[in-house]
This record gives C-alpha cells, sequence and structure tokens, in this order.
C-alpha cells in the first residue's frame, strides 16, 4: 500500500510543484499543455508514455489537438502520493528540455 501525501506535503505543493494545481478533494494534481499542433502534442505525449511504463505509474490525461491535460493521483492510494510528485517532476524537467 502507499502512503498519501501527509499534510505538510500538500501545503508544500505549491512551492514545489508550481505549475500543477491541485484539484478540489485534494486528491489530484492537474497541468494543461499547449503546444504547436497536434503532432508535437502526440510526440510529447509519447514520451510521457514511455515515462509512465518506466515508473509504473500512468496519468489521467486528455488531448484535444495541440492541447494535453495530464491529472496525476494515485489509485492505489486513494488520492495524492510521492508517486505523483515524482511523474509531475520528471513531465516538468521534459518540458524545461524542449520535448518535443
Ligand atoms: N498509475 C497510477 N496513476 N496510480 C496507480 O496507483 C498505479 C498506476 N498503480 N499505474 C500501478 C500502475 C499498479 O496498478 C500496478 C499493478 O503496479
Amino acid at each position: 500500500m502507499i502512503e498519501k501525501l501527509d499534510a505538510a506535503a500538500l501545503a508544500g505543493l505549491a512551492e514545489t510543484l508550481p505549475h500543477w494545481q491541485v484539484t478540489e478533494g485534494q486528491d489530484a494534481i492537474r497541468r494543461e499543455f499547449r503546444f504547436r499542433d497536434f503532432s508535437a502534442a502526440w510526440g510529447f505525449m509519447a514520451r510521457v508514455a514511455l515515462l509512465a511504463e518506466a515508473q509504473d505509474h500512468h496519468p489521467d490525461w486528455r488531448n484535444v489537438w495541440n492541447r494535453v491535460e495530464i491529472l496525476l493521483t494515485t489509485h492505489d492510494a486513494g488520492g495524492l502520493s510521492a508517486r505523483d510528485v515524482q511523474m509531475a517532476r520528471a513531465i516538468d524537467a521534459l518540458v524545461d528540455a524542449g520535448v518535443p
């Protein structure tokens, strides 16, 4: 069983993951990305899919042409866990590196 984030970690999320919003209910974090076009969005999604497989942690996501909305939550914990923070950081690092 994976532990949920404690109150202190939840309170610190705005600082540790400034691009991500905590959803109402505090059981997920969300970020929206915009790309040049569908091809760029899909390229990004392919990279995130590889990350998800490597971390065995998979996003809830939605793609509309050049937009990708990603929600991260830990089903096994019934809310947010350190695995979501780790995945969000890895996704941010991809974007910071200019992917796609
Ligand atoms: N992804 C997410 N987002 N949450 C999980 O709890 C989760 C997962 N659990 N990917 C993993 C897979 C689990 O179901 C497998 C069996 O390891």
